[in-house]
């Protein structure tokens, strides 16, 4: 390893713009002639849209246009749609209901949109949209599953009988019955996961640009996948044809999965553009955010797992309501089915599981992925019922998981998934010894001396992902396969672009994907660039989510590297008159191996661009690409243990410590690695004991502020001890698993564990509130 190579600590080079405010985000785009856009939203969760009065915002001086969701629809906008196709189990295709990007007729949640104020000022539109009055009637309402699903509920959408979107198994329901039937315990539960609201620093934003001359769309836009948005947006929404749009995501602050999907306000901000003749942007306030940035979880399940009298795991039956909101989004009917029901198996030997999955409309805030999508509810329910089997079956936690533990590779589990490798006794026992799980009884027996409730808790988690092989998506549903491209371009001096289809929001590609470069040839971090996030410059990518950059983007860029550095190897033998088979790259050197002949790297550079010095027949220049696209996903897994107090006077908890030992395979950069976990550990502990995006009956969001939406904050969460264990993926040459996710995969489970733990009692929903675990605590 060299000092910036693969495995070292390299600070983040993007720091320096973020830290000194040289970032430039979508909200920095000021375009000549630009408007911006004021959208008006509806207040009611149902209702009809009877009229919408805009006469007097457009006397206003500087209101340029009031549009509407009718506009919209008469010049054939189309609607937003869910690319992920997943059939019920009596065949039938899931229920799309149509989601036009302003409302002409209906509105199904608050905060949906039904018209658009364009002005010359930012605090013009929104005054603007004061003065426009749109007539509702108001529909009856459907806040959550267990209204939706009721007899007779409110109905949101023609397309959907009971509010059903689909009604999905996976598994073998008669085998999983008989395991049932045999079995001589069997553990139920009923489990919540609570609806989140995922919050970036950065709010969505959209700057729109209509060239009229060139009939050419220009779209700033806070994405975390500028070719998929550009693809989707022209393929579907009729917006152009992909040439006529270019898509630039530039610095985005953050995304955890919300920036994935197309959302309203940048079409309607394109399709304005076009119909006012001059640049639109759009910015999201806070309260915009909680009422349309896409939700995550909003899971109701009844699980049970059944056990043999040496209690090993002979079955899994799981039934989970999953709250799609008012539409499906881009990637919403995958979250709940393949995402989820797939990792079900967690980290254990489980010969049976059925489960069944019924994805439900409600008159709330569309869900979609948020960090984890699926994995963490699975991981939450599987971690949730190791614990209480335990508790129920009088057994150590930890040695129920470890005696249920799979320890073969790869190992096919009965829901698709096929795990490559793994060492869940490694990691497991390494956070064991890290927070002295044998030490424990005596500390809370201390703890108790004092009058605290002190508990601990175990969860080993699992997830898929690397999201890629085209086939498997494709197969499952998918409307694209996912890979990723890349492209090395060595410039005449020597310096060296990495063009990605991956696209850095906060996890350090800027950094990593130069390390692999100056791994392989020897040469500072600074001699080279990353580019990515303009479809104009990258030729096509699938973009950052499902923590694909590194085993998916990455590898890539190896194989770019590979086609570049062959080439450069023949153009510095040819100079240096020796065998291409003796050439080695050191220290930004091709050197003939066991002598002193050498030639820089810009040297090649320059003799591959000046061309008169070349072998014969060899094309001039030294760039070359690459497409990968893998054999399976990847699968990081490991222990995390939480110990903590609970004071019985008020329900508080107090963390005591928190291990984390996690395989991620071959690390690239351990610095980022650890900040990835810590982020996704603090997301993980913000569902567990703070967050959760309500609504009341009649479909009021009454946590759409920071005043009354808890984000965790640095005193919340403690310091937290990471550790690694390691086995290399098989699935790519460098060795990697995805790392952006697990923090918040794994915390929860580890977290309302070691409550219930703390206050001898199991039944305790998220997020485990003061106010709910004092009254968990004292309930008869
Ligand atoms: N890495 C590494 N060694 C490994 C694995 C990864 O050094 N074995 C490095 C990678 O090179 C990359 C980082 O760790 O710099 C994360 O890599 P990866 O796990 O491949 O995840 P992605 O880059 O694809 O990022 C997506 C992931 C997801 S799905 C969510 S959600 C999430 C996350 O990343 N959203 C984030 N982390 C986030 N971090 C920030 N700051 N902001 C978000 O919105």
């Amino acid at each position: 390893m060299g000092v910036e190579g693969i495995g070292a600590r390299v600070v983040r080079k993007e720091d320096k713009r973020f830290i000194t405010g040289k970032g430039r985000y979508v909200d920095d785009i000021k375009l000549l002639g630009m408007t911006h856009a004021h959208f008006i939203r509806s207040p009611h969760a149902h209702a009809k849209v009877k009229k919408i009065d805009s006469s007097a915002a457009l006397k206003m001086p500087g209101v340029v246009a009031v549009l509407t969701g009718q506009e919209l629809v008469d010049d054939k906008v189309g609607n937003l749609i869910c690319g992920w196709a997943i059939t019920s189990k009596d065949g039938s295709p899931m229920k799309m209901g149509a989601w036009p990007a302003m409302a002409p007729e209906t509105v199904r949640f608050v905060g949906q949109a039904v018209a658009v104020v364009i002005a010359d000022s930012k605090n013009l539109a929104r005054d603007a949209a004061e003065a426009v009055v749109v007539d509702y009637e108001e529909l009856p309402v459907v806040a959550d599953v267990h209204a939706a699903i009721k007899a007779g509920a409110p109905q949101l959408h023609p397309e959907a009988p009971g509010n059903q979107v689909y009604d999905w198994v996976i598994g073998d329901e008669a085998a999983t019955d008989a395991a049932f039937a045999k079995a001589a315990n069997v553990v139920k539960m009923d489990l919540t996961n609570n609806r989140l609201a995922p919050n970036p620093m950065e709010p969505r934003s959209a700057v729109a640009d209509y060239d009229a001359a060139e009939e050419h769309y220009t779209l700033y836009t806070t994405s975390q996948n500028p070719h998929v948005a550009r693809l989707v947006l022209s393929a579907f929404y009729n917006i152009a044809p992909e040439h006529k749009l270019r898509v630039i995501a530039p610095d985005v602050g953050g995304g955890f999965g919300s920036k994935i999907y197309i959302y309203p306000e940048e079409m309607v901000a394109l399709w304005a553009s076009k119909k006012t003749g001059r640049p639109v942007k759009w910015t999201s306030d806070r309260t915009e955010a909680f009422l349309t940035d896409a939700h995550g979880r909003d899971h109701v399940t009844h699980a049970e797992m059944a056990f043999d009298a040496n209690n090993k795991i002979t079955g899994l039956k799981v039934k989970t309501y999953a709250n799609f909101g008012a539409y499906m989004s881009l990637f919403s009917s995958a979250v709940p089915t393949y995402l989820y029901a797939t990792l079900l198996s967690g980290q254990y030997n489980i010969p049976q599981i059925h489960a069944e999955v019924i994805g439900v409309y409600t008159n709330t805030t569309p869900v979609d992925a948020y960090r984890g999508a699926g994995r963490p509810e699975a991981s939450y329910l599987v971690e949730r019922m190791m614990e209480t089997a335990a508790r129920q079956l009088k057994v150590d936690p930890a040695q129920l998981r470890r005696s249920n533990f799979i320890t073969q590779f790869p190992h096919q589990t009965p829901v698709i998934m096929a795990y490559d490798t793994g060492d869940f006794n490694a990691s497991l026992d390494a956070a064991m010894k890290a927070i002295d799980y044998a030490g424990f009884p005596a500390r809370k027996a201390q703890a108790k001396a004092q009058g605290k409730l002190r508990g601990i808790g175990v969860s080993c988690y699992i997830e898929a992902c690397g999201i890629a092989p085209s086939k498997a998506v494709g197969s499952l549903g998918a409307g694209v396969g996912l890979w990723e491209s890349a492209e090395v371009r060595v410039n005449p001096v020597g310096t060296i672009e990495i063009l990605t289809g991956s696209h850095s929001h906060g996890q350090g590609h800027e950094t990593t994907f130069c390390q692999l470069v100056a791994e392989r040839l020897g040469v500072p971090i600074s001699q080279v660039s990353i580019v990515h996030g303009d479809t104009d410059k990258v030729q096509f990518g699938m973009g950052t989510y499902g923590s694909r950059s590194a085993a998916v983007g990455l590898t890539a860029i190896l194989k770019a590297m590979e086609k570049m550095e062959a080439k450069a190897k023949k153009i510095a033998a040819h100079a240096l008159e020796a065998s291409e088979a003796d050439i080695v790259i050191e220290n930004g050197e091709f050197k003939v191996t066991g002598t002193d002949k050498a030639i820089a790297l810009p040297m090649v550079a320059l003799a591959a661009y000046t061309a008169h010095n070349l072998p014969d027949g060899m094309e001039p220049g030294l760039k070359e690409s690459a497409f990968y696209d893998p054999s399976n996903f990847t699968f990081p897994a490991g222990t995390y243990i939480c110990e903590l107090e609970v004071d019985a006077g008020t329900g508080k908890t107090s963390f005591v410590n928190f291990v984390a030992a996690d395989d991620f395979g071959r690390l690239i950069n351990p610095m980022i690695v650890e900040g990835q976990v810590h982020g996704g550990l603090v997301q993980g502990i913000g569902q567990a004991l703070l967050e959760h995006a309500i609504y009341d009956a009649n479909g009021q969001p009454v946590t759409a502020s920071f005043m009354d939406y808890a984000m965790p904050r640095a005193d919340d969460v403690p310091s937290f001890n990471l550790s690694h264990t390691t086995t290399l993926c098989p699935g790519n040459p460098l060795g990697i698993k995805g790392c952006g996710e697990a923090g918040a995969i794994g915390a929860s489970a580890a977290v309302i564990n070691a409550i219930t733990d703390a206050i001898g009692k199991n039944n305790l929903e998220m997020p485990a509130t003061p106010d709910r675990v004092w009254r968990t605590i004292h309930a008869a």
